[in-house]
């Protein structure tokens, strides 16, 4: 398709209103929030990710083409959040402490939401201590954490034993996501589940609350 190969190049430009206005169009052509979401916007961010990595953009330009992602995702919100589903459950997410990145953390929260859970959002940067005393404090039933980075996704099981020690472990369904995680690694430290990507961690989050 044209606009999402287009929309690619604004992403790597880090050109928010061209990406606004596509993501409009393809909203006019009936495209659903989730297929411009993964079809255009993240497969978009993957080439920018793969050329940060090839050290062929750096922080700045990416930082540039997140925030043209952003402002993508927030004409798509709305939109996943009123889907009128029954409620399913809370949850506190968080991307985990030394982590500042929030996009695959915020896509999680707003498919979730769109699922019918409730989602209380504790940014970026989030120590144990806040995942738990926020779950103890609104009776949450999931705790979800993201990692982007290879020195920061140990910090997860820091925060599971964390709630072990408080004996707390039993009471959540502790989920985990994030690019450099996988299966292994989520069943090493104990979480209930890695997930994928947003659409795995709603599926997983209904199967293991029900
Ligand atoms: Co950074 N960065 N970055 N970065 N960045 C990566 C992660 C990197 C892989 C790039 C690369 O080298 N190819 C690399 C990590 C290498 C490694 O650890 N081995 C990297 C690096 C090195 C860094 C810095 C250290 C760079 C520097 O300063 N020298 C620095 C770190 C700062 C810090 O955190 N302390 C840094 C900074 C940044 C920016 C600020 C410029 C920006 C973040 C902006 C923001 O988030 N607000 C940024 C970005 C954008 C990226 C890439 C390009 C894209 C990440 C992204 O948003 N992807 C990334 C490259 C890449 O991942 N290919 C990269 C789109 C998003 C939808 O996908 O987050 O994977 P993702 O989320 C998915 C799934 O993983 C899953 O669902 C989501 C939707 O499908 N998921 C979950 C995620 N979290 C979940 C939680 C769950 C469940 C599922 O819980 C239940």
């Amino acid at each position: 398709d044209e606009l999402t190969e287009q929309m690619m190049d604004d992403l790597y430009d880090g050109l928010k209103d061209e990406i606004e206005e596509s993501v409009r169009i393809l909203l006019e052509r009936k495209w659903t929030p989730y297929d411009i979401l993964t079809k255009a916007l993240v497969s978009g961010m993957q080439i920018v990710g793969d050329d940060f990595r090839d050290g062929i953009l750096f922080v700045p330009e990416v930082l540039r083409a997140a925030q043209a992602m952003k402002g993508g995702m927030a004409i798509l919100k709305p939109l996943l959040v009123e889907t009128g589903a029954p409620k399913m459950g809370k949850m506190v997410i968080g991307t985990v402490k030394g982590d500042i990145h929030d996009i695959g953390k915020n896509l999680v929260a707003m498919m979730m939401e769109g699922a019918g859970f409730e989602i209380i959002d504790l940014g970026i940067n989030t120590e144990a201590a806040s995942y738990i005393g926020t779950a103890e404090a609104e009776g949450a039933d999931i705790i979800g954490m993201s990692a982007l980075l290879t020195t920061t996704m140990p910090y997860m099981k820091t925060v599971i034993e964390s709630l072990t020690t408080q004996g707390l472990r039993d009471k959540y369904i502790v989920l985990c996501g994030g690019a450099p995680l996988n299966e292994e690694f989520g069943r090493a430290i104990g979480a209930d589940a890695y997930c994928d990507d947003a659409a795995i961690a709603v599926e997983t989050a209904k199967r293991l609350i029900a």
